[in-house]
């Protein structure tokens, strides 16, 4: 009968022989070399996009590659489940999440079995289930019980749509990274993670990543950025407090004019009570953003506060300012301001008329002048004004003014780090559950697990269904009535450790069976997109750090290999619809080419209207110009779809979908 040779009845069968065979599960051969190759886990978004399968195709070459050089190969999925897109459609479509993920899930992976990726699914980690977040739960209150992990109140970045806080990276341009609404500030308790105790080995250990992209090693270096410095303090006149401050560049000590402090510093709070312009200027920064990124494009603002600080070294008295662009929570909560030789400070001291005194001249063949009327002259250079110092070089001055400081007791050399400690809650529902009781108030490390996140929940706005829930909330620790913490991790703290799991997924015993988890960790292969060269694969590495300070794991460094695949690009058409462009589907458009093959103009399909060619970009849905991989192999089958992804474009590079492309690979094959 024809039905059995439909290609549905083709991949029916094709699907079962696989599933009774797990042809792909590694078995272990005492005699071969191992390799593990991972690519980054989906989240269950709903269906593959382009970027999956270009990913994904990847992943499975390198794999196959290494199976037949005889190796010992892994190459595990699975889903990064929790998160928010779960919620937003829950809150949208009045579906619960939890139903959404499963049922996305089950798309999803039916759509990587088509494109016959030799996955091992009997590793397949579902995050958002119980077997595996349990397990999590219990490794935080392993932190908590070495002070690893810790609560406390902090200002944050609140979005009021999604009533979530955001970590700064997830601030673009003072706005919320997924729904463009305006962050505010606000000031609440947080679970913390103490990234920073792994500051120095998350950096040393840079070096040894040779396998990794330079540009990728170099961004966490920055993330990380280490900066040799001294600690002073400020007396304050009249009084017997101090201002802390710290400074990189000591040397530019006598070209201190004023000291700016956070709106929420000690010194400026006080001076408030009796100053209602100052008290009025708090209250503004109360609202504004605390990205560092923000703050280095924002509008600088101050407000005097009438204090003088006196000067450590001359004596002399210098204003205290109330400043936008310092922020409480970071480092001391003030700086020293050098308006001669910091561009941040020059533009503050130009808009309200302070001093700008020169330290600094450039050596002597030195090929940028310093001219204060235009602006701060930044470079290290050769001292001046600057007293016994006068002639010093920055490397004597540093040595030189740090110790005259350390003589009067008044400053000490130190090494800072921008890295922050993670924050890790989330008040939002689709998350792991945060393992902590109160009892009377007092925060106690969770004892039973998992503290299970219940799936059957009805939603009232955004609102999580497990706050203000006693259902949920009420609970027992050690006998005594105890309320449970409602706020969930944020999704990277699945993602920290999923790699390790993959290797003992159905370990009930504990988090990892260490036999295991030590043969095939760390990953041979890492294969992901450069979006994730901070954030994940930050904590992904201090998780492995702190799973080995558990004696869970050997290795020091999860990834030994890290590819980063370039985007996925096509082509992109509109038409104008008074002023604004509506985006059309390449799919739609018949191109109109020069004899070099260069498009001049198109027209759509469907409309016959007259279309503007828009150029290549990066595939997106606001753009139209995304192909869905589903269509893809549907029209050309998945050998066909997956040799273009390979052979277009080397793998690092941004790859060009273009649709003549994959017709020749389709010809290709069928030759
Ligand atoms: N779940 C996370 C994630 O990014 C990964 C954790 C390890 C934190 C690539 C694209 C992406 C990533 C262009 C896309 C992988 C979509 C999974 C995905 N990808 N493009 N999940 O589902 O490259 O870089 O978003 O390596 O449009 O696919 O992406 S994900």
């Amino acid at each position: 009968m024809e039905a059995s040779y439909s290609p549905a009845a083709i991949e029916r069968k094709i699907q079962q022989v696989w599933d009774e065979k797990q042809v792909f599960k590694a078995v272990v051969d005492n005699n071969k070399e191992k390799f593990y190759c991972l690519s980054m886990l989906p989240y269950p978004s709903g269906a593959l996009h382009m970027g999956h399968v270009r990913n994904y195709t990847i992943g499975d070459v390198i794999s196959r590659f290494q199976r037949m050089q005889g190796k010992n190969v892994i190459q595990p999925i699975g889903w990064d489940a929790f998160g928010m897109p779960a919620e937003n459609a829950a809150i949208q479509n009045n579906v619960a999440p939890a139903k959404w993920t499963f049922e996305n899930i089950d798309y999803m992976r039916d759509q990587l079995k088509l494109l016959g990726f030799a996955y091992d699914w009997s590793r397949e980690v579902t995050t958002c289930k119980p077997e595996y977040y349990k397990w999590e739960q219990w490794f935080f209150t392993r932190l908590i019980e070495k002070d690893m992990a810790y609560k406390k109140s902090s200002f944050v970045n609140w979005c009021p749509n999604d009533l979530t806080v955001l970590a700064n990276e997830q601030v673009h341009d003072g706005c919320c990274w997924r729904c463009d609404t305006p962050v505010v500030r606000k000031e609440m308790d947080q679970w913390f993670v103490r990234t920073t105790a792994y500051a120095e080995e998350l950096l040393t250990e840079l070096d040894n990543l040779r396998g990794w992209p330079e540009e990728v090693v170099a961004m966490q270096r920055n993330w990380i950025g280490k900066s040799k410095g001294v600690n002073l303090s400020f007396d304050i006149k009249d009084s017997d407090e101090q201002v802390e401050v710290y400074t990189t560049r000591p040397d530019t000590l006598f070209g201190v004019t004023y000291v700016a402090v956070a709106a929420g510093h000690p010194i400026a709070v006080e001076a408030a009570k009796a100053n209602s312009e100052l008290s009025g200027f708090i209250d503004e920064c109360k609202t504004s953003t605390t990205s560092e990124a923000d703050m280095a494009t924002m509008e600088k603002k101050g407000c005097a506060t009438g204090i003088m600080a006196i000067h450590p070294l001359t004596g002399k008295e210098v204003p205290v300012w109330a400043a936008n662009f310092v922020l409480m929570d970071y480092g001391t909560g003030a700086v020293m301001s050098v308006p001669g030789h910091d561009q941040r400070d020059y533009e503050f001291a130009k808009k309200y008329n302070l001093d700008i005194t020169q330290v600094i001249e450039p050596e002597q063949g030195f090929d940028k002048a310093c001219d204060l009327t235009v602006e701060a002259f930044t470079e290290k250079g050769v001292l001046v004004n600057s007293g016994d110092f006068n002639g010093q070089s920055f490397d004597t001055a540093f040595e030189a003014i740090s110790s005259a400081l350390e003589k009067m007791g008044k400053g000490s050399v130190t090494t800072n780090y921008r890295l922050r400690d993670w924050g890790v809650s989330r008040q939002r529902y689709w998350g792991t559950p945060v393992p902590v009781v109160y009892v009377d108030g007092e925060a106690k490390p969770a004892e039973d697990f998992p503290i299970e996140l219940p799936y059957d929940v009805v939603f009232d706005g955004a609102n999580s269904p497990i706050k203000n829930n006693p259902d949920f909330e009420q609970t027992t620790w050690r006998g005594q009535p105890a309320i449970r913490e409602t706020d969930t991790f944020d999704t990277f703290m699945e993602s920290s450790w999923y790699f390790a799991r993959y290797c003992t997924p159905h370990y009930d015993e504990g988090m990892l069976e260490p036999v295991e988890a030590n043969y095939w960790l760390p990953v041979d292969q890492y294969i992901g997109g450069i979006e994730h060269a901070t954030m994940h694969l930050m904590y992904a590495r201090f998780f492995h750090k702190a799973l080995r300070d558990e004696g869970l794991v050997e290795s020091s460094e999860p990834f030994t290999n890290l590819l980063c695949q370039g985007m996925v690009l096509a082509e992109t058409w509109y038409k104008m619809n008074g002023s604004t462009r509506v985006w059309v589907s390449p799919d739609d458009v018949e191109p109109t080419k020069d004899d070099q093959g260069k498009i001049i103009s198109g027209v759509q399909k469907s409309t016959g209207d007259a279309l503007v060619y828009g150029g290549i970009a990066k595939m997106s849905k606001s753009k139209m110009n995304g192909k869905d991989p589903q269509a893809a192999i549907d029209e050309y089958g998945a050998d066909t779809v997956r040799l273009f992804s390979m052979f277009a474009a080397p793998p690092e590079q941004t790859l060009e979908w273009t649709e003549s492309g994959v017709q020749g690979s389709k010809k290709f094959l069928e030759r």
